[in-house]
């Protein structure tokens, strides 16, 4: 591993390389950021097709970055870097040891608003990619799954205001994770996940 400068709590997940940090940034920090990112984005309401039918993502999204990357079916032509971002990436690059060249955004703007099962291991992200992940607005629940091993049980966190979460190693492999919907009344919510496009 490159190592990590935080003090960071491994969770201890099996088959994974999973990190947590609650409170990466302070409260008044994570507010400013999530105003910033909230006023500056651009973004978009993308849509998928499910079923020969083309349905709005249950979510809007973002991406800047250097290099142009194909993740869920859409290729995501990106934006040039805001400084807010590179700011946030600097941050995320000191505290995982590791170099990130593109960030994909997330607005769940409501309980209502979810991401899928999946993992993060398209080719375009290399072996064993290390994806930095940070939060900011309503608190939400974010649950892995492993993917062929039925005696391990189903993990979850709660991801919020000003969190950090690191996926690296072999976890993209092995593991499947969602935010699912909730019924619960929640805040708007801002999700960066930094990658490193390879090719
Ligand atoms: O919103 C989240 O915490 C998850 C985002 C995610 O898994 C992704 O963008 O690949
Ligand atoms: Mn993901």
């Amino acid at each position: 591993m490159e190592g990590h400068k935080m003090p960071m709590v491994r969770l201890p997940f099996p088959d994974a390389e999973v990190y947590f940090e609650p409170h990466f940034f302070t409260e008044e920090e994570s507010d400013l950021y999530f105003k910033e990112l909230m006023g500056e984005v651009n973004w978009q309401q993308e849509s998928i097709k499910m079923f020969g039918k083309e349905l709005p993502m249950p979510r809007l999204t973002a991406w800047y970055g250097d290099k142009g990357y194909t993740y869920s079916g859409l290729h995501n032509k990106p934006q040039p870097w805001l400084p807010v971002l590179l700011q946030l990436k600097e941050k995320v690059e000191q505290a995982s040891g590791h170099t990130y060249n593109s960030v994909l955004l997330n607005l769940y703007r409501s309980g209502q608003d979810s991401m899928g099962w999946h993992s993060d291991d398209e080719a375009a992200l290399g072996q064993e990619p290390s994806i930095a992940s940070l939060n900011f607005g309503g608190e939400r629940k974010f649950s892995f799954k492993h993917k062929y091993r039925k005696d391990t049980k189903p993990q979850s966190i709660n991801l919020s205001h000003g969190s950090l979460l690191l996926m690296q190693g072999p976890t993209q492999h092995y593991w499947l994770h969602h935010v699912p919907k909730t019924a619960r009344a929640v805040e708007p919510r801002i999700n960066l996940t930094f990658r490193k496009v390879v090719r």
